[in-house]
Formats: C-alpha cells, structure tokens, sequence
C-alpha cells in the first residue's frame, strides 16, 4: 500500500518562502489541481444564507485560510506530521448560490462526492451550519449512515426556520430524518444556556442525539467527556461537526449566534485529540464570520480546530498505511483494533495514553 504512494507534497519550507507570501491555501498546502489527488482534501463553503442572526460566514473560508498560515507539519502528541506524511491539498470553494439554499445543497452535495469519490477525506470549512446537511448526504453515500459527533453551542435539530426546512438549526434533524446517521451513535457535544422549549429536547433525543452539555464539563472533565464520545461513536464511520460558536466568545467572538460560557480552544483541541484512534471519515468547521473577529482570535483557533481534525484523520490513515495487518482490513476492522488497543472509553488526549504517543508526560 505504501509502496506505490508518491511523495506528498507539503508545504513550502517556511525558512525560505515566509509565510505570508503568494495565494493563500490552507496551511499553505498545494492546491488540488497541482497535485491531482489527495489522502485529505480541504475545501470551503462560502455560504450564509441559512443564518438566523449575525450574517457573513460566506467570509469564513477564506479568514480561516489567512489564519492558518503558522500551522506546522509536526504534531508532537499524536506523533504524526500529517502535512507531509500524507497529500494534503486545498481545493478551493464549492460553487454557491446565495439566493437559493435548494441549489447550494445541491452543488454542495455534488462537489463533496466528487472529491471523496476516490477514497479521500474532506475537511470542509463554512460557511454556516446548513452546509452540513449535505456533506452528511455525500459523505454517508460513501461509507453508509454515519456515527455523528457535533460540538455546537446549539442543538442544530430544529424542524423549521422562518418556514424553511432548511437553516443553520436544522441540518441534523434532516440528516436523521434522510438516514444518514446512526440513530445509536450520535452526540451533541458543549450544548449550554437556554433552549426554546423543554419538548425540543424529547425531539433531539428521538432523533438519535445524546448530549453532553457544556454545563457538565467541569463536572465530567475532558477525560469523561472523550470517554462519552468514544463509547457513542464506537467503531463506525464517524462524522465531526464543530460549530465555532461551541467555544466561549472569549475564545471565538466572530460567529453568528454567540452564547456564553463555552470551552476554550485548549479544552476544545483536548477533545479532537480525543477522537484519534477512530474513523473519522469527514468534518466540517462552521459559522467562523470575520466582521466580527479582532487580531484574529476566532480565525486562529479555527484554522488550529482544523489542522486538528485533519491530523486525527492522518492518524487512522497512518495505521491504515503502516501496519501490514490493516493493509486490508475494513475500515471497522482497523477502529475496532484500535478501540481494543487503548480502550473505547479509556483514552485521554494526554500523550502517555495515545495511540500514537511520542511525549512522554
Ligand atoms: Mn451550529
């Protein structure tokens, strides 16, 4: 399997190209027409018109690339450089409509399966929440219905929106409805502060949504929050979903539906890290709109929630690539040895108990 891999082609080395020079990509990856085929591909969704407050994640993909320009190639707790251990290419924005939802769902859905049609994986950045509804459409064409993890301040299970089915609060309640999840492995993750109504919580659980709210974390802990996740998701395809407002508007004021008391980027990174050793299949970063960031605070940790999920991916390919045995296991097979390797609910995003581990504490 490794054999016959090229060799990535990463970023240029910031020594000699400063970082802040020529079209900006994510990382400062190649763009996908350079390289004509990734493991992971980063594409952005510049839509907003399924917003219900503060307009302008259409402006999202383009500030979190500006804002990733100091990622680097090595992540020391998982021990994986996946910038240049895997193809890692930018390619660009999907085609939208800011007029019609109906057509960006549609071109939406379109480019995803192009691009995962061979096998990659996509990082899509938004854009606002309603994009997820058909990244789960394509994405669940591929693997099959999907285990769903969705850090989110909001439930995002609303029905409907100012007489549309389809808003940034629905886009989970469709994809249950559609089948494009797995109604036994599905989680909400940092959902706090009031709700509309005690029955839309009823609703979100009838649709195969368990919550972990922000208001237990001090209780639960990032170790007891990773152990909730690991043992909802399993050893199936997973989806992740982060809604940049899941942090606290400390840590992201430039989103559209701000609500207080949320996590910190540190405690949010924890948790992705959280997340290695499964299969993540796709992700999506959300609702980042620029108008309202300052010194790029919310772009930053955005491009940094990103590069996260993106190394979790490389983690899974890596095992996928190196260990003869997964060579040609299902993607199940390689998530189940894993899970019996450091536990479903055992893992904590520390390096001593890493899959991956290279630091020792
Ligand atoms: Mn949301």
């Amino acid at each position: 399997m490794t054999a016959a891999r090229p060799t990535p082609i990463g970023p240029p080395d910031a020594a000699t190209v400063p970082r802040y020079v020529n079209a900006t990509t994510f990382a400062r990856l190649p763009r996908l027409d350079q390289v004509g085929r990734a493991d992971i591909v980063v594409a952005g969704v510049p839509f907003d018109s399924g917003v219900t407050y503060r307009p302008g994640a259409r402006f999202g993909p383009n500030h979190v690339r500006q804002s990733s320009m100091l990622l680097r190639p090595y992540h020391p707790m998982l021990d994986i450089a996946p910038l240049t251990d895997f193809q890692i290419a930018d390619a660009g924005d999907f085609a939208v409509n800011p007029f019609s939802m109906d057509s960006t769902i549609e071109s939406i859905t379109n480019g995803a399966r192009e691009l995962i049609s061979g096998g990659a994986r996509l990082m899509t950045i938004g854009g606002d929440h309603s994009i997820a509804f058909p990244l789960l459409k394509a994405t669940a064409e591929q693997h099959g219905p999907l285990a769903v993890v969705h850090f989110d301040a909001h439930l995002d299970t609303w029905d409907i929106d100012f007489g549309s089915c389809h808003s940034h609060g629905t886009p989970f309640r469709r994809a249950a409805e559609a089948g494009y999840t797995l109604r036994e492995n599905c989680l909400h993750v940092g959902i706090r502060g009031p709700q509309f109504e005690k029955e839309d919580l009823a609703a979100d659980a009838d649709l195969g949504f368990q919550i972990v709210w922000g208001e237990w974390f001090d209780e639960l802990g990032i170790k007891g929050v990773i152990a909730r996740m690991r043992e909802r998701l399993g050893d199936h395809p997973v989806y992740v979903s982060v809604d940049i407002d899941v942090l606290d508007p400390a840590f992201a004021p430039a989103t559209g539906t701000p609500e207080a008391g949320g996590f910190s980027s540190r405690e949010l990174l924890a948790l992705i890290n959280g997340l290695a050793g499964l299969n993540v299949v796709g992700a999506d970063l959300v609702e980042v709109a620029p108008a309202y960031d300052h010194a790029e605070i919310t772009g930053i940790a955005a491009a940094r929630i990103a590069y996260e999920l993106i190394s979790v991916m490389a983690v899974d390919l890596h095992q996928r690539a190196t260990v003869a045995e997964f060579a040609e296991a299902t993607p199940a097979e390689v998530t189940e040895a894993v899970i019996a390797e450091v536990g479903a609910g055992g893992s904590s995003p520390v390096a001593g108990d890493m899959p991956f581990a290279a630091v020792e504490r």
